[in-house]
C-alpha cells in the first residue's frame, strides 16, 4: 500500500489493491428487495422521527442550543463500496487525472447487514453546540492545546492555508455562523464531544461506523450520489465546489477563493434538500470523521454484520467532501482519511447515538 499525504486535508490513496465486484446483480436484487420490504415498514413505523425536544428541559438555557436533533435509521442490507468499475470512474472525472488505482479501496463492493436501528445527527454538529461544549469544559481543541494551530481561509491570497496558530474552529478565517458546522476539529475532538454528551444527557453518543454513515448517506440509493450519478445534481442537494466557478480539478490550497463567490465556505447546516433517511449535508459542507480505523484492503475482509473496521491503524476515516470538495470526492463510496489528530478548515463530524 501507499500512502500519499498531499496535506492533511486532502489525501490520496496509490496502489492497486486488486478489486472485483461481488455479488453483482443477484445481491442488487436483494438489496433492492430488502430496502423495499425493510424501509417503509420502519418509516411506518418511526417515520424517520426527529427526536423531540424533552417536555421539561432543564433550566439551563443553553439546553437548546446544544439540542442535536437525530433522525432512526432503520436496520437493513446494502451494497458497500463503488457501484461502478474503477475504470469507469477515472473516465467520469477526467479532469482529476486519476487512474483507476485511486478508487481500488472502494472495492470489492460487498454486503452489509446493519443489524439494528440507530439514531444519527440529521445535521453536521454545528459551531453554536461545539462552542457550548468548550464553555461547560474548558475544553481546548488540538488545534489549540498543541501549538501548531489549525487550517484557515487566508482572506489577502483566497487559498486555504495551514496549519497556522490563529487558525481554530473559532477563527476558521471566514465569517462564522453559529449554525455552520464546527470546522477545525480533530477526531480526538470529536470523541472528546461525544463523551461530554453522552454524559451530558444520560445517552451513549458516538461516532457513527463508516458503514453505517455510507448506509445512511446511500438511504437505499445506488448512484454516485445520494440524489443522482450527475455532479450538475449537486448543488441543491450538497455543498461543494463551484465548478462553474472552478472547473480545473485541484487540491485545497490550491484553489482561489474569490470574495465575491457566494458558494465559498460551508453553509448553515439543514439549508439543503435531505436524503430520503431525512438527513442533511451527508454530502458536502463539511467532510466528517466517522469511528472506524482506515484500512486500504478491509473490504475484502469486512465482516457482513455491523462491520467497525480493522481492530488498529494509524489512519481514521473520513468521508462525505466538503464545502471546497470536488465531486469526485463527494461520491457515496469514497473513502478518505487523516491521522487522528489532523483538523482542517473542511472537517468536522455527525454523532451516532444507540438506542
Ligand atoms: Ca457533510
Amino acid at each position: 500500500m501507499r500512502l500519499t499525504a498531499v496535506n492533511e486535508a486532502t489525501y490520496t490513496l496509490g496502489d492497486s489493491a486488486g478489486f472485483s465486484i461481488f455479488f453483482g446483480a443477484l445481491m442488487r436484487h436483494l438489496r433492492g428487495l430488502t430496502i423495499a420490504l425493510c424501509l417503509p415498514l420502519f418509516l411506518g413505523l418511526f417515520g424517520c422521527i426527529h427526536l423531540a425536544q424533552p417536555e421539561n428541559p432543564p433550566a439551563n438555557r443553553n439546553v437548546d442550543v446544544v439540542a442535536i436533533p437525530l433522525v432512526m435509521v432503520p436496520p437493513g442490507e446494502f451494497l458497500m463500496g463503488g457501484t461502478e468499475t474503477a475504470e469507469a470512474l477515472a473516465l467520469a472525472y477526467p479532469s482529476s487525472g486519476k487512474t483507476p488505482d485511486y478508487f481500488a479501496d472502494e472495492y470489492p463492493r460487498h454486503r452489509v447487514r446493519i443489524t439494528k436501528a440507530f439514531l444519527l445527527g440529521k445535521f453536521e454538529v454545528t459551531v453554536a453546540q461545539f462552542r457550548q461544549f468548550t464553555v461547560e469544559t474548558g475544553y481546548k481543541t488540538e488545534a489549540e492545546s498543541d501549538g501548531t494551530g489549525g487550517w484557515g481561509c487566508n482572506a489577502s491570497t483566497g487559498r486555504c492555508e495551514g496549519r497556522q496558530v490563529q487558525y481554530s474552529w473559532h477563527n476558521p478565517g471566514y465569517p462564522l455562523l453559529d449554525a455552520q458546522p464546527v470546522v477545525n476539529v480533530s477526531y480526538n475532538d470529536a470523541l472528546a464531544f461525544c463523551q461530554w454528551l453522552s454524559k451530558k444527557e444520560g445517552k451513549h453518543y458516538r461516532l457513527p461506523t463508516e458503514a453505517e454513515w455510507e448506509y445512511a448517506n446511500r438511504a437505499g440509493t445506488q448512484t454516485r450520489y445520494a440524489n443522482s450519478d450527475d455532479p450538475a445534481q449537486l448543488p441543491s442537494f450538497a455543498r461543494a465546489i463551484d465548478l462553474s466557478r472552478h472547473g480545473e480539478f485541484g487540491h485545497i490550497q490550491e484553489i482561489i477563493i474569490k470574495p465575491d463567490d457566494p458558494t465559498a465556505f460551508p453553509i448553515a447546516v439543514g439549508r439543503l434538500a435531505p436524503n430520503a433517511f431525512g438527513l442533511h449535508d451527508m454530502h458536502g459542507n463539511v467532510w466528517e470523521w466517522v469511528a472506524d480505523w482506515y484500512g486500504a484492503t478491509y473490504y475484502s475482509e469486512s465482516p457482513v454484520d455491523d462491520p467497525q473496521g480493522p481492530r488498529s491503524g494509524e489512519l481514521r476515516v473520513r468521508r462525505g467532501g466538503g464545502w471546497n470538495s470536488f465531486p469526485i470526492w463527494l461520491r457515496s463510496s469514497f473513502r478518505n482519511w487523516n491521522t487522528p489528530s489532523s483538523r482542517c478548515v473542511n472537517l468536522g463530524f455527525r454523532v451516532a447515538r444507540d438506542l
